[in-house]
């Protein structure tokens, strides 16, 4: 498996909670490496956008709402294999079912409230990173 790229975002749950550097110490104890990153305010629209496959889901609007509750740290991270990776970093996305160790079993409040996002496929890590960075953001 070459050298990947996936999108992470950290959540307003834990941003509200100062998490963002012991979440970011897991990330890259785990051999992630942070290529970008920056601190948003996303808009309901951005917000919206982001979620679209998930709009006709009874949470949606849930969703959006907490995503747009407080800021949030858009990232991009590099590894080998690193959309699996950083799935496996941040533990299932109920945090009552995450693995000791990650970051939902560690920081997450609910399954809403989960305080991390990390895309699912190679397809999404690039419609996602490219909703937030230009490559020129991003150097490893
Ligand atoms: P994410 O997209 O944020 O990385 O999370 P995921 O793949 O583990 O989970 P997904 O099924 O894609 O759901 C996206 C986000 O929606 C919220 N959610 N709420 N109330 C609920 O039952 C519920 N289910 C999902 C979570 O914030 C989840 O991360
Ligand atoms: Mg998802």
């Amino acid at each position: 498996m070459a050298v990947q790229r996936t999108f992470s975002i950290i959540k307003p749950d834990a941003t509200e909670r100062n998490l963002t550097g012991a979440i970011n110490a897991v990330i890259e104890k785990a051999g992630l490496r942070i290529v970008g990153q920056r601190r948003i305010q996303m808009t309901r629209a951005q917000a919206e956008r982001f979620y679209s496959v998930h709009s006709a889901r009874p949470f949606f609007g849930e969703l959006v709402d907490f995503m747009i509750s407080g800021p949030v740290v858009v990232q991009v991270l590099e590894a080998e294999d690193a959309i699996t990776k950083y799935r496996e970093v941040m533990g299932a996305t109920n945090p009552a079912d995450a693995a000791d160790g990650t970051i939902r079993k560690l920081f997450a409040k609910s399954i809403g409230e989960n305080s991390v996002h990390g895309s699912d496929s190679a397809e999404n890590a690039a419609l996602e990173i490219a909703q937030f960075f230009s490559e020129a953001d991003l150097t490893n």
